[in-house]
């Protein structure tokens, strides 16, 4: 086996280990990645415009180290980058968008942009990357695992450079010191750049919603706890909450797509099964499998008592996307754990059906059983991996562009919410507020879809910052005042260092089985279809004989780790 395929086929399996993890899109196969390869675009690298000189990084006259205009007006350069295109389709990313004809103008720099859609994108980018071959100079590698592509010499070592340029990255590590660590692999090296996210923070976070109306309407309290939670729900089922004449057409609660979704319930417990997978630190900085604790089965057993006595939908697990929207739209369904920003749509839609004092809006997680205030995860504390391929031959020039692009505040701000006077404008005291061509386009276009068509807001502005992202999707000050009343729920994802090739193949080998096992026992616990009394022990050892300890070792490296890299909790 030749060593791009080598690299090849360890990347396709810890795609495979990260997606399971991450509850991301399933990864292609391999039969889809190899006629993907046919199709991948085969424009050569652009690095440097054909006979011309490189111009040397400009000198430092200011005390900055990545001043702009890289390249000085009147001379031209181009780096091509690989990146998944505009999510608004209509728009995109090769027709110079106007945020991007903004970096153009400060930085000096054209982009040769080598995208395809968004769900085509890690297949690609995989297989151009096993191929080896005019690579792109700068590519997100989010689906990468750029420590293996790095120590393979495919891509460039950034440290030195952003020692040497990195003035922008400065200022944010400053509020935000945790990124780096994230980002050096075991060895201490970087072979890719993140940014920061905090969009769940503000921009509405993943939790409980429900109809606000329908409470209303029963003459009911916003439930606080899990008992009350529960109470509202028997309501919700036994009476005619949607006012409509029959008391029994009600639904009181749904979500969708796999059992993760319905682990968020364990918010109400301490645990952190959703983004963090099960794993927590405890009081002494020791790694735990929140499914092995007591109250992963009290939460358990508390789910299971919502789907016997018909409080949640028994599709729950089993609805798609479409589905959870239908469902929602049906004037049916009185709760859901799902995405904030949905309710909003879910409102419109309802409204525009007749339905018009419906009231989708988020709440904040119940207070558990045993006091725990109840928390939502972060879905990290970092986003996005941008790296630069070892084809680049002006490594100076393509990292300060991207340096600048990532962590620079004008620059985050055109990403984000586009072009001064076009998407939005600023008041005396510096705030931003969004122009009608977002909050009332003149072609129709929702706020989101606005912004993206203009060229922000795009897959590579997917480094979040939640003052700027809650401006386009939290117009209404009621819809504002939900968000922030579960502030102070939002708890960090558990985080861990990069792994080594070792840990890698460890929890490859023993957690993918662990977790197929894991939630297959937890849906039948779920559903009733088998006992939490006669079988919870059984599952518990059976996790425990798979190896699940073996896991927590290497986690438990991976942890102290990223202490060692100077990580914060
Ligand atoms: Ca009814």
């Amino acid at each position: 086996m030749s060593k791009t395929r080598r690299i090849y086929s360890i990347v396709l399996t810890l795609a495979t280990v990260l997606v399971l993890l991450c509850s991301c899109a399933a990864p292609k196969t391999g039969a889809d990645a190899s006629s993907a390869a046919a199709a991948a675009p085969t424009a050569g690298s652009a690095a440097a415009d054909a006979g011309q000189t490189q111009t040397p990084p400009a000198a430092d006259t200011s005390g900055a180290s990545n001043p702009m205009p890289i390249i000085p007006a009147g001379q031209t350069q181009t780096i091509s980058m690989a990146c998944p295109d505009n999510y608004y389709s209509a728009a995109p990313t090769t027709d110079e968008l106007p945020a991007w004809a903004w970096i153009k103008e400060q930085t000096g720099v054209s982009v040769n942009w080598q995208v395809v859609p968004n769900s085509e994108y890690s297949t690609t980018i995989q297989t151009r990357m096993a191929a080896g071959v005019d690579l792109p100079d700068i590519l997100s590698a989010g689906s990468l695992d750029t420590t293996i592509y790095g120590e393979d010499g495919m891509l460039v070592e950034l440290s030195p450079y952003l020692e040497k340029y990195g003035e922008n990255y400065a200022i944010i590590a400053e509020t935000a010191p945790n990124v780096k660590p994230l980002m050096m692999t075991p060895s201490g090296s970087i072979y890719h750049l993140s940014t920061t996210r905090s969009e769940e923070l503000y921009a509405g976070a993943q939790g409980w919603e429900i109809r606000y109306d329908w409470l209303e309407n029963l003459n009911l309290e916003m439930p606080v706890t899990t008992d009350d939670w529960y109470q509202v729900l028997k309501a919700f089922k036994e009476q005619d909450a949607n006012l409509d004449g029959d008391p029994n057409n009600e639904v009181p609660m749904t979500t969708m797509s796999n059992v993760t979704n319905i682990y968020r319930w364990g918010n109400c417990w301490g645990l952190r099964l959703w983004t963090s997978d099960g794993f927590s630190i405890d009081e002494n900085g020791k790694v735990q499998y929140d499914f092995l604790k007591d109250e992963a089965r009290e939460m358990t057993e508390y789910v299971a008592r919502l789907f016997k006595e018909g409080l949640m939908d028994p599709e729950a697990i089993t609805n798609t996307s479409d589905d959870l929207t239908s469902k929602c739209i049906s004037n049916n369904y009185g709760s859901t754990l799902y995405w904030q920003e949905l309710c909003p749509t879910w409102n419109i839609t309802l409204h525009n059906l007749g339905i018009t004092q419906a009231d989708w809006g988020q709440t904040r997680t119940p207070v558990g059983p045993n006091g725990y205030p109840g928390h939502i995860e972060t879905r990290g504390y970092v986003s996005g991996q941008w790296s630069i391929s070892k084809d680049c031959q002006d490594v100076d020039t393509a990292f300060r562009w991207l340096e600048y692009v990532l962590y620079n505040e004008a620059a985050t701000v055109t990403r984000t919410i586009g072009i001064e006077d076009m998407t939005y404008t600023v008041d005396d005291n510096g705030g931003y507020h969004m122009t009608e061509f977002v909050t009332n386009n003149p072609d129709g276009l929702g706020y989101v879809e606005a912004i993206r068509s203009i060229g922000a807001w795009s897959p590579v502005s997917v480094c979040n910052r939640a003052d700027l992202i809650a401006l386009f999707k939290l117009a209404d000050d009621k819809e504002i005042a939900r968000c922030e009343a579960v502030y102070d729920q939002i708890i960090p994802k558990t985080e861990f260092a990069i792994s080594t090739l070792d840990e890698s193949d460890a929890i490859t080998r023993l957690y993918t089985d662990i977790t197929t096992y894991r939630d297959e026992m937890m849906t039948k616990f779920f559903l009733g279809t088998e006992s939490i009394d006669e079988k919870w022990e059984e599952f518990t050892r059976t996790l425990e004989s798979m190896g699940i300890h073996d896991v927590l070792a290497v986690k438990q490296q991976q942890y102290d780790r990223l202490l060692s890299f100077g990580y914060e909790q």
